[in-house]
């Protein structure tokens, strides 16, 4: 039987900070599944499936790494494709608090479990919402996203402001 776990997230953009923790999690299991969510009451710079497209060409290489959006429970994504577990980056104490209670719910709704990985402290203040404010505002986020990453960042911005 294939051991599966899944990443989840908002991914608008992924960073290197996700990267790191997606390539940790497919040394570890057979099939890594990301799964990008979808909120309906959010609007990101990038639509999910250009996030869904980013990601697969990024991965492209991992091997066992299958990437897919879902909108609704994180729990049904999992219960659907028997995936007993969910992998996680921590950051910092801060993540902590709200990281437990999703893990608590998840855990209490259909069993799956949660594992964290404490993320490595070269990419441990990165989200996606700062790299974005950076980059609109002219900074230097090269050395945060992989390269697609940031073509694609640039050429938005661009789109935007014309
Ligand atoms: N380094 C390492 N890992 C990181 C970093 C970093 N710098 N930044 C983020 N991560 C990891 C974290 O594990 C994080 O959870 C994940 O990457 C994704 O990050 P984001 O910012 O793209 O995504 P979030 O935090 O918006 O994702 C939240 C979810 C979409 C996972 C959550 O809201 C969810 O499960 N939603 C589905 C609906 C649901 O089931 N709700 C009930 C929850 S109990």
């Amino acid at each position: 039987m294939f051991r599966r776990a899944v990443c989840p997230g908002s991914f608008d953009p992924i960073h290197n900070g996700h990267l790191d923790i997606i390539e940790r999690a497919s040394r570890l299991y057979d099939v890594v599944h990301v799964a990008v969510l979808v909120n309906p009451s959010k609007k990101g710079m990038f639509s999910v499936d250009e996030r869904v497209a980013m990601i697969e060409e990024i991965t492209a290489g991992y091997g066992n790494v299958k990437v897919e959006s879902h909108q609704g429970l994180l729990v049904d994504y999992c219960r659907d494709r028997d995936i007993p577990a969910i992998v996680k980056g921590l950051r910092a104490v801060s993540d902590f608090d709200y990281e437990l209670q999703m893990a608590q719910m998840n855990f209490g709704l259909t069993g799956v479990e949660t594992l964290f990985v404490p993320t490595n402290p070269t990419y441990s203040f990165q989200s996606s919402s700062l790299i974005k404010e950076v980059a609109i505002l002219g900074g230097d986020v090269s050395h945060l996203v992989p390269d697609l990453v940031l073509r694609r960042l640039t050429e938005r911005i661009a789109e935007r402001s014309s």
